[in-house]
């Protein structure tokens, strides 16, 4: 590793430091510093008189407080981020210069903010939508910014139409209703008119809109990137981040109770995870396709509406990136991030993908309102950790201090500096694409198919994923109000599927549509890498409630509890009150969640024990708590008196359902269960 490479990885954190406050523990002062005697009570013409224009701390308090509010992002307002670090696997070399490519071993500090789309910033975070996977790597020749998505394909083809598009999704205009949902008119509207949004519709009404965690969520850049080598060579390029714990989802009536339950599950989950030390991974993969082949598939490998199917095109892993510091600060770090997909190193160059093109004009566009002016690089989080020179100046909150005379090129004053770098000094370069057009206002030929991987997506489906899909339309299609919407979206999916479309059709009061689409017959192409049910399984920090009361047996509920840790799960004791519960043998065990304080819908499986002599009412709780995590296709495991409960509700011998007399046999087969994650087959 280089003596830069290794500066680089703390200099990040080094730099916060720079700007980090401790206000714990010293004495408070004005903002000029001078130090305050009263901050309870304002100065007055008496004690029962008028506040006076003259108390400087009142009113620097005062309008501090009515300023520290700011824009939230027009899209992806709700987010939560944190720091970590990406290592290289595998040397880039031969497709890229860009110098945090290049090294095995070499790491480089990254900030990455998550986020749904269409909700304000304080919506709940279990809506059907797109997550944002946005990362910033903080790399040796400045910021790179890879802004994604958890889903690989678009609603539009170009960015023209964006507006269009979020208008049509966030709440209506004339009664600002729904918040952070696309379950109503002018969405689907919008869907019906603009077929392009096909294929991602397909992805939006999967387990994929409700992700179990952001830790469970892949990653894709979405648009074609160029990868450009040091020979000047190009090379068209996607991005994906693959976690290690896999693709994992909620199901959608769960996704629902969890928005009332805990509306902040998915940014808890993140933060309380890197707490104990169980860091986010995300595996950083790469589809390469030579320039050569750019029209050698059967779709425009620049339409943002299509994915290279992981099985023509292999996934590359080359490199993984760990999520292992918290914010200190939410406001300072995770709002103020100002992401840009036109922030790039050399070696990383863009597509004419029309999507793409017009993000490189609308995020330092938003920026510029959202942080108030020109210089949000200056704010710590947005700071590259490489020295920057150039001729900008001034503008609102301008941290920087220039010296000297000179601020414009060419000069002579200054040497002609700061100078301009040549490709071989670092300087960007761009790509010198060939590029000879008329001006013109229109799409291309080539994008004009919407259906083909919608199929594809379809096909490559499990049945119950493929229920899923019908529930989700069924639901978002049932509380549109306007018919003819109703009827032409479900027209328009006819073109995927007849048979899912009339089943829609049915639940929703409309016409079954009678024609398949010739397309929906022919295509029997089916991509496995884009069902859920082929991702990683893992035990892995899986949440299961521990239903236990007084009388409960010490010694095996000791040893299924330490057996569940070994496996790296995570049970929590659940029971009527807080405080502790006596076992048999009068040793105290401390509850960490009662019935109401949780719910079965934040655990991943629930495991019920009990105790003897327990009041009608536990096993009321407890009777609630199995059939959510039944109803929700969840692992459940019993023993002892536990075992009657589930027999008592005709739930022992379900699939998914671990009921054991034997504690250690127990203990493996319910690890098992609860790796499996889902039982759809009930
Ligand atoms: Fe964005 N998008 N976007 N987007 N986007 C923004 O920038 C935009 C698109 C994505 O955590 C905004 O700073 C246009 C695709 C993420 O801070 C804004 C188009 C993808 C985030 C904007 C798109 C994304 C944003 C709002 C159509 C996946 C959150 C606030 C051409 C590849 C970043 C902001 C964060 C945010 C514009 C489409 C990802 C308005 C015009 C496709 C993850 O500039």
């Amino acid at each position: 590793m280089s003596d830069q490479r290794k500066v680089n990885e703390k200099s990040k954190n080094e730099q916060l430091n720079e700007f980090r406050t401790e206000d714990h523990g010293k004495k408070m002062t004005t903002n000029q510093g001078l130090r305050v005697s009263e901050d309870e009570f304002s100065l007055k013409a008496g004690e029962r008189g008028p506040t006076l224009m003259e108390d400087f701390h009142f009113r620097e308090k005062m309008t501090h407080f009515d300023h520290e509010r700011i824009p939230e992002r027009v899209v992806h307002a709700r987010g939560y981020a944190a720091h970590g670090e990406f290592e290289l696997y595998e040397s880039m070399k031969e497709y890229t210069r860009a110098k945090f490519l290049q090294e095995p071993g070499s790491k480089t500090p990254v900030f990455v903010r998550f986020s749904t789309v269409a909700g304000s910033k304080g919506s709940g975070e279990l809506a059907r939508d797109v997550r944002g996977f946005a990362t910033k790597f903080y790399t040796e020749e400045g910021n790179y910014d890879l802004v994604g998505n958890n889903m690989p394909v678009f609603f539009i083809q170009d960015a023209i139409k964006f507006p269009d598009l979020v208008h049509a999704v966030k709440p209506e205009p004339h009664n600002g209703i729904p918040q952070a949902a696309s379950a109503h008119d002018t969405f689907w509207d919008f869907v019906a008119n603009n077929q392009e949004s096909a294929h991602m519709i397909m992805w939006h009404m999967s387990d994929r809109a409700i992700p179990r965690s952001f830790r469970m969520m892949e990653g894709f850049g979405v648009h074609t990137f160029r990868f450009v080598n040091e020979q000047g060579k190009a090379y068209f390029v996607k991005f994906h981040w693959k976690p290690t714990l896999g693709v994992h989802s909620t199901v959608w009536d769960e996704a629902q109770k969890i928005n009332g339950k805990n509306p902040d599950f998915h940014r808890a989950d993140l933060y309380e995870s890197i707490e104990k030390g169980d860091y986010p991974e995300f595996e950083l993969g790469v589809q390469i396709i030579d320039e050569a082949d750019e029209f050698n598939f059967d779709f425009d490998i620049l339409d943002p509406t299509k994915i290279w199917p992981e099985e023509d095109v292999p996934v590359k892993i080359i490199g993984k990136m760990t999520l292992n510091r918290n914010v200190d600060n939410v406001f300072a770090e995770t709002e103020q991030v100002a992401f840009h997909p036109g922030n790039v190193v050399p070696g990383i160059d863009f597509t004419n993908d029309p999507l793409l093109q017009g993000r490189l004009f609308s995020y330092t566009d938003t920026q510029l309102i959202r942080l108030g002016g020109p210089n949000f690089h200056e704010l710590p989080i947005n700071r590259p950790v490489c020295p920057f020179h150039n001729n900008q100046r001034d503008g609102y909150g301008r941290q920087t201090i220039n010296r000297g005379q000179v601020s414009y090129h060419n000069n002579s004053l200054a040497n002609n500096t700061p100078e301009t770098s040549s490709a071989e000094e670092g300087g960007y370069v761009h790509y010198q694409e060939k590029v000879d057009g008329r001006k013109i206002q229109a799409r291309s030929e080539s994008f004009k198919d919407h259906f083909s991987q919608a199929i594809l997506f379809w096909n490559s489906m499990t049945d119950a994923e493929k229920d899923h899909i019908i529930q989700a339309f069924s639901f978002e299609l049932g509380k549109v109000s306007n018919q003819s919407v109703q009827q032409q979206v479900v027209n328009m999916f006819a073109n995927v599927n007849l048979a899912m479309a009339q089943e829609v059709a049915g639940n929703i009061g409309v016409e079954q549509p009678q024609q398949a689409s010739k397309i929906a017959n022919e295509i029997t192409k089916t991509s496995p890498a884009l069902s859920q049910e082929n991702t990683r399984k893992k035990p892995d920090t899986r949440k299961i409630a521990v239903i236990l009361g007084d009388g409960f047996n010490e010694k095996d509920v000791k040893h299924v509890i330490e057996g569940l840790k070994k496996q790296k799960t995570e049970p929590e004791v659940v029971s009527s009150k807080l405080g502790t519960i006596k076992g048999k043998e009068g040793k105290e065990l401390e509850v960490d969640q009662t019935f109401t304080t949780a719910d079965p819908v934040l655990y991943d499986a629930i495991y019920v024990i009990g105790g003897d002599n327990l009041q009608e009412a536990f096993w009321k709780n407890a009777t609630y708590y199995v059939n959510e995590a039944y109803n929700h296709f969840k692992p459940i495991g019993a023993t002892h008196e536990g075992i009657k409960c589930l027999e008592n509700n005709s739930l022992s011998d379900k699939p998914g359902v671990i009921t054991d007399t034997d504690i250690s046999s127990f203990v493996s087969r319910f690890t098992e269960a609860v790796s499996e994650h889902r039982f759809w087959n009930r």
